[in-house]
């Protein structure tokens, strides 16, 4: 009798132990690596987006947090591409019409991604208000939501987001505008022709 309550104790502490070790190692990777899955309290199936229509453009969204190696690439100054953060694109040109960007978040912080026209200038030079952010009127749309469609309250690290518009021809300018982020390099640009 105590011989069969210690081994099923055994097997309760063993499974716990597995359960436990599984969930810490897909909390710590969930936002480096891989396609789909979106951290410890989510499941990857919930965040898969569905087929989406017209072009498609994978975007990422990225800060020190989520880069390998970011403590040491700190230690020695340098950081990719001088930037703390980035806006990265699958395809930086396409043709007008139905386009979805598919975006992720591979940081450690909430990310989400904005589009606006980009009228003149290089990206990047917006003028930031006092808030951090930039003015997004004239925005084409957005994918702020974790593991759904269009506005939401944030892309949450390992999650994605997505959103179809429709573009004209002409230059965009894919954005983050959480508190301070377009400063530190949330932005790049899409030419649509
Ligand atoms: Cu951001």
């Amino acid at each position: 009798m105590r011989l069969l309550t210690l081994g099923v104790l055994l097997v309760v502490v063993g499974l716990v132990g597995l359960v436990g070790t599984t969930w810490a190692f897909a909390a710590l990777y969930a936002p480096i690596s891989g396609p789909g899955p979106i951290g410890p309290f989510g499941g990857v199936a919930s965040c898969m987006p569905p087929a989406l229509d017209g072009q498609v453009i994978d975007v990422t969204l990225s800060d020190m947090g989520g880069m390998p190696g970011a403590a040491g690439m700190m230690g020695r100054g340098g950081m990719m591409g001088g930037r703390m953060m980035s806006v990265s694109v699958s395809r930086s040109a396409v043709p007008a019409g139905e386009v979805s960007l598919r975006v992720r978040n591979t940081g450690m912080m909430v990310h989400e991604l904005l589009v606006l026209p980009l009228t003149s200038g290089a990206p990047g030079a917006r003028a930031v208000g006092p808030d951090g952010r930039v003015d997004e009127a004239g925005s084409l749309g957005e994918a702020s939501k974790s593991c759904g469609e269009g506005e939401g309250d944030g892309i949450a690290p390992g999650a994605t987001s997505w959103v179809t518009l429709r573009f004209a021809p002409g230059r965009y300018e894919l954005i983050c505008n959480e508190p301070g982020h377009y400063a530190m390099g949330m932005f790049t640009e899409l030419d649509v022709r």
